[in-house]
């Protein structure tokens, strides 16, 4: 049997909206902590699988004549290829667990950066190379080379997960984010992340200030009201980790109902804004498992924010107050 393959026009067309889909569901994905995301990582996969599926036809159908016009701007056709491809090879390894990376450089952080570097080279592609889309182009052999493709990498991507699982790959334990899990339980093991700008400060508990809505608030305080929630922290470097937490819900300790929000401050001027309808599912930690928490996790008190990925989880605390603005109106990612 022979698949459908789609006209030079097409091919192009349906890679625009491909990396276009691709984009925007790797960015949702971040959105989310919860496993309902399973869905959007499921598109994002097959999205970049089907990139794969179409990149013979691409080079058969346009590169090969694009590079026999030699224009100067090759060059950034050819690196914008490449860092597609190498981003998807990434996107594999990440879910597949083959390579972590190296310290810092997860295989998704990787991934991801190389994904925002060639956005820019991605718009500049379409708009350089310009295939105004027409009605005639939207026709069977585009219906069913669509599918076929799509059917393709569906296919790829199950048989890749179904490899990972019998093969025993590290990438066989990912939530429904695509996070990998480490050291569950056993707080010695967890990452450390100051993940743009910040770094753990070097003031001593005993002279830490904690304001709650403009009040000092004594930290003894915070340990005696402290009780256990299992919660999973996901960052979005790609890993997750479940700890036993000590905390106390923010909705006990400010009186959150009447304004639009609440902002928890970190030492570092790390910031994050909340709406008040979660004062009770975001929570101060002061420990996890049966020990206080390490200054790189955030000592003397963090946030423990269930369901919510990484960046909310702000470490070293210093101020919780009430805001009445919308939680909406901030930085999707926190800079100091
Ligand atoms: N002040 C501050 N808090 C922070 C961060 C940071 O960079 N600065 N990183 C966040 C991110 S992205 C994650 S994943 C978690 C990591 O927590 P851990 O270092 O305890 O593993 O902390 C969050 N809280
Ligand atoms: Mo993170």
């Amino acid at each position: 049997m022979r698949l459908p393959t789609p006209s030079g026009r097409q091919t192009n067309l349906l890679l625009a909206m491909l990396i276009t889909v691709a984009v925007t569901t790797g960015v949702v994905s971040w959105g989310v902590g919860t496993g309902a995301v399973r869905w959007v990582t499921v598109l994002h996969a097959v999205a970049g699988f089907s990139i794969v599926v179409l990149t013979p036809v691409k080079l058969r159908t346009s590169v090969r004549a694009g590079l026999r016009r030699g224009r100067a701007t090759r060059w950034l056709s050819i690196t914008f290829g490449l860092l597609v491809i190498a981003v998807v090879a990434l996107g594999v390894l990440h879910s597949t667990g083959l390579w972590f990376g190296v310290g810092y450089w997860s295989a998704l952080w990787t991934h991801t950066l190389l994904g925002f570097v060639l956005l820019p080279l991605f718009f500049w592609h379409v708009f350089s190379r310009p295939v105004r889309p027409r009605a005639a182009d939207l026709d069977r052999r585009a219906l069913l080379s669509a599918g076929a493709t799509a059917s393709v990498a569906a296919v790829a991507y199950g048989g890749q997960e179904v490899l990972t699982r019998v093969a025993g790959l590290a990438g066989g334990d990912r939530r429904g984010t695509g996070s990998h899990e480490i050291a569950s339980f056993e707080p010695a093991g967890l990452p450390r992340v100051s993940w743009i700008d910040d770094s753990a400060p070097s003031t001593p508990v005993e002279d830490w200030q904690l304001r709650i809505a403009g009040e000092l608030v004594d930290l003894d305080v915070l340990r005696d009201l402290a009780r256990p929630v299992d919660a999973i922290l996901d960052c979005t470097g790609g890993w997750w980790s479940e700890q036993r937490w000590q905390v106390v819900p923010v909705a006990e300790l400010l009186d959150a109902d009447h304004a639009a929000s609440f902002t928890v401050r970190s030492a570092t001027g790390y910031a994050r804004r909340f709406p008040s309808s979660d004062a009770a599912n975001v929570h101060l930690a002061v420990g996890y498992g049966d020990e206080t928490l390490r200054r790189g996790h955030g000592a003397p008190v963090r946030v423990v924010a269930p369901g919510r990925r990484g960046p909310w989880w702000v470490k070293w605390v210093t101020e919780v107050d009430h805001d009445d603005r919308p939680w909406w109106f901030q930085l999707p990612f926190p800079a100091t």
